[in-house]
């Protein structure tokens, strides 16, 4: 078994089985069996190259055997930042057919998180892109091999020194590798609470049960025809239902490099596009856009929005403005996934983030004592069930802070559950910035800034924004008091910081304002920025 997985208890593991949530096979065969039954339909499209059901097993088998030839092995970690591209599928699948582990970084990620990646999983391997929207991977990747000793392959897509990916599809049978359900299919990232974000191992049985309720409850079929804007390595994007769910239904995938309106609203023309997944900045901007552009998007059948809290104003007008179903998707990479349902009554639909997806999902609403609290009545978040993580990655010590000795998960998020079970999610509870859908820990980025000469000390918080919900506010006691803002976001990106993480404003202040028990007072300064 994989080295620092935390396994599932027996008992609850046979009991999951018995109760038919876990069936045994992999995402691998789960694609397999779908080329069976919908050889000739198509299963992707990017820009105008597509691919059957069939031909995406040929394909992926074929790198598989190239990954092989290259002597990667079942379990070894790969670490891939693709964009959204046929190559990112391809690739995927190529690992599940083999057993080694995708760990899913994203586009935005940099030397930071990468080496970190690479370095903590121990990877073998990394598929990216040379060079994607003016970055340049191939140079950030020789920087990374330098501090990371197990990195063997660096693989790219595009004109490249390095390995190119499609130098190893390779015409020859691929020979089948025993990868069963209950192994682990991958690593994902959680947006983190501490310095480094934590690694989730999920398992192919578990993952794919995920896929199994998200088509049922978001009513996906082999006729639903679903864009990907957000980045698709991203686990919404990914499995609620995301790409994943698409093929688990037979459906078609088109991706769009980016949200932005004036790529995706072409393509939801052209392709008569009936499902999309969104965060809610980008429902914003593709409202602001309906105002001016003139493509005709009423094939839209059912729009997602989760990842960040979904106001209830603009809830309210996604139904009116779009005319098209609103179903709000309230999910974690740790596990857990909620939605709303289709026939839902409005007010279900625009003021809570729906049901968890399986009925043997355990939700408990807990006061700082772990004591569980009444119905409607706020509180912190506890979750264990057929598909929420019993650990972190190599993570022991962090694990017995996420997790209540009984195995239920610490979410973070503080939430009220109504008599029906509806969940609404109140606030959070975590050292963390939701930026539009992207999570921050606050933690890290202080530490970055502490590294700098002319800093003494530093408290990063989330300030409000119309737009992207929270931005990222670094409160800065200097230590030389010439050091100028411009300076520390140049010194932040120069560290390779995702670019998601370099703060939006810095303030400088004198001295911290303190809680009676002497720590930083964040809520005190989450007050202060939003005053200003
Ligand atoms: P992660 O653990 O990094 O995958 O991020 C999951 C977190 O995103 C959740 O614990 C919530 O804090 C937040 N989140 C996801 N979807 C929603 C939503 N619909 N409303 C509010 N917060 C959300
Ligand atoms: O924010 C998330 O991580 C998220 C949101 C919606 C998620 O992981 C999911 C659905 O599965």
């Amino acid at each position: 078994m994989l080295e620092g997985y935390t396994a599932w208890p027996k008992e609850r593991a046979a009991f999951y089985k018995e109760q038919g949530c876990w069936e045994g096979y992999s995402i691998g065969d789960m694609l397999r069996m779908k080329a069976v039954l919908y050889p000739n339909a198509v299963a992707v499209k990017a820009f105008d190259t597509e691919r059957t059901y069939a031909q995406l097993v040929k394909r992926s088998e074929q790198l598989a055997v190239g990954f092989q030839q290259m002597g990667i092995q079942k379990e070894e970690r790969v670490v891939v930042q693709l964009p959204n591209t046929i190559a990112y599928v391809e690739t995927i699948f190529a690992l599940f057919f083999i057993g080694a582990l995708p760990v899913f970084a994203l586009p935005s990620h940099r030397l930071n998180e990468i080496s970190y990646f690479c370095q903590f999983s121990e990877a073998v391997a990394y598929i990216g892109a040379a060079t994607y929207q003016n970055f340049c991977y191939e140079n950030m990747m020789e920087k990374v091999q330098a501090v990371s000793p197990k990195l063997k392959h660096i693989i790219l897509t595009g004109e490249t020194k390095q390995t190119p990916l499609e130098s190893l599809y390779k015409d020859e049978p691929f020979q089948k590798v025993d990868v069963r359900g209950s192994d682990v299919a991958f690593l994902q990232l959680s947006g983190g609470t501490t310095g480094l974000s934590k690694l989730i191992p999920r398992t192919h049985d578990e993952y794919i049960y995920t896929l199994k309720k998200s088509v049922e409850i978001c009513q996906v079929t082999a006729k639903t025809r679903f864009l990907v804007v957000l980045p698709v390595a991203h686990n919404y994007p990914m499995s609620s239902p995301g790409i994943l769910g698409v093929f688990y239904a037979g459906g078609t995938v088109v991706m769009s490099d980016t949200p932005s309106a004036d790529e995706a609203f072409p393509l939801i023309e052209r392709e008569k596009i009936t499902m999309v997944a969104l965060v809610p900045p980008i429902v914003i901007q593709w409202m602001f856009a309906l105002k001016f552009r003139t493509e005709n998007i009423h094939s839209l059948e059912v729009m997602l929005v989760g990842g960040a809290k979904l106001s209830e104003e603009l809830a309210r007008k996604v139904m009116p403005t779009f005319g098209c179903k609103l179903q709000q998707v309230f999910g974690m990479a740790e596990g857990l996934v909620n939605y709303t349902h289709l026939d839902d009554e409005e007010e279900r639909i625009v003021r809570t983030q729906g049901t968890p997806i399986s009925p043997f999902d355990e939700i408990k609403v807990v006061d700082a004592e772990d004591r569980e609290l009444p119905v409607n009545t706020e509180g912190f978040l506890l979750t264990r069930g057929p598909y929420t993580i019993q650990g972190y990655y190599k993570a022991e010590e962090h694990n017995k802070k996420s997790f209540t000795p009984d195995g239920f998960y610490r979410t973070g998020d503080i939430v009220r559950v109504d008599e029906a079970g509806y969940i609404t999610v109140t606030g959070r509870d975590k050292d963390q910035i939701n930026r539009g859908g992207e999570k921050i820990a606050a933690e890290e980025v202080e530490n970055h800034l502490l590294a700098h000469e002319g800093v003494f000390d530093v408290a990063v918080v989330a300030m409000p924004d119309a737009f992207l919900g929270e931005k990222i506010c670094a409160f800065v006691i200097r230590q030389d008091e010439t050091l100028e803002k411009r300076r520390l976001i140049t010194y932040l990106e120069s560290k390779g910081l995702a670019t998601y993480k370099i703060p939006d404003r810095i303030e400088w202040i004198e001295a911290f304002p303190e809680t009676a028990l002497g720590k930083v007072n964040k809520k005190q300064l989450r007050v202060i920025i939003q005053e200003n």
